[in-house]
């Protein structure tokens, strides 16, 4: 059976439905701190900041996989760093900890390319380069993969990761990211509204349509253990472009549509970020290539938002 942890966010949301499609409602447990949706039965309200809850639920429904999709991302972690800190490691340590003791065979660790700071080469940010993250959420997330890498080392435990560019799908809100206006534009241009970008016209970061990110999540966790060389996490590259290109690429289907720029904080963020990411390594270990470039994802989401 497989537990998802944090099942009502952007990413959860997808997956967890994506899951159950392929393993059967039954095999798949969904959690968050409430319920969403009264109809998502196989839910179960889980606080993964306490430990016993966590193994509560592992034992009692013989959990096999888990994936850990809860954390504050980005944006919002900078209104709070310590409370960020705690939230986004206590809950790694009791997943951990958990499928450690109670011989859980699968785990999947989101990581972002907010682990990536300045002074690396970022039109071409390799599996290899420096992890200087300007963010709290990004250090999280470099402190995450130095402790699945830790426990698949010394405990044997199948822990396995990708660094997420900005993920864009239709079927669920983001919430505190930097990489959201590219979601939000969507929904803005087809209420045919005037866009305000937080981000400036020129600020170009690594983004992955929302298909391909499940696709690459799914494709990593059945690989066979031995392809995944990597135990901190991969790179994962979908495509790259900047609010400009996306208002572009929104035209074609609304002539009519505006976006004004009012860079905020969230700039400093982005600025801070890789632009363009290689993902040799995932290529190479496990096959992996993005079907989604930033005119067929237009499509898609505006085909699907309207
Ligand atoms: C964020 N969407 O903006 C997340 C992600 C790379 C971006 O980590 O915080």
């Amino acid at each position: 059976t497989i537990l998802i942890v944090g099942s009502n966010g952007q990413l959860g949301t997808v997956l967890s439905h994506e899951l159950r499609q392929i393993y059967g409602d039954g095999s798949v447990i969904t959690s968050d701190l409430f319920k969403k949706n009264v109809s998502a039965d196989n839910f179960i309200t889980l606080d993964a900041t306490d430990y016993k809850a966590v193994e509560e639920i592992v034992v009692k429904n013989k959990i096999t996989q888990i994936y850990h999709l809860a954390a504050i991302l980005s944006a919002k972690g900078e209104q709070n760093p310590l409370g960020t800190w705690d939230l986004n490691m206590k809950t790694l340590f009791n997943v951990l900890e958990v499928s450690r003791l109670h011989k859980v065979e699968k785990v999947f660790f989101p990581s972002s390319i907010a682990v990536f700071g300045n002074n690396i080469d970022k039109e071409n940010t390799l599996q290899s380069s420096n992890l200087t993250p300007a963010t709290v959420y990004g250090m999280s997330k470099a402190a995450g993969e130095n402790w699945i890498h830790y426990y698949y080392q010394k405990y044997g435990l199948d822990v396995r990761s990708l660094r997420y560019p900005g993920v864009i799908g239709y079927q669920s809100l983001p919430g505190g990211g930097t990489t959201d206006y590219a979601v939000d534009i969507y929904h803005q241009a087809i209420k045919n509204a005037e866009f305000e970008c937080f981000l400036a016209a020129k600020t170009t970061l690594p983004m992955i349509y929302m298909d391909d990110a499940i696709r690459a999540t799914l494709e990593l966790m059945e690989a066979p253990r031995e392809n995944i060389i990597i135990r901190t996490s991969y790179n994962l590259a979908g495509m790259s472009f900047n609010p400009e290109e996306i208002a572009a690429s929104i035209k074609e289907h609304y002539p009519g549509f505006k976006i004004k720029y009012k860079p905020d904080f969230r700039q400093g963020i982005a600025d801070s970020w890789p632009k363009i990411i290689n993902d040799t390594d995932a290529r190479k270990d496990w096959n992996w290539k993005p079907d989604y470039n930033l005119k067929l994802m237009t499509k898609t989401m505006i085909d699907n938002l309207k």
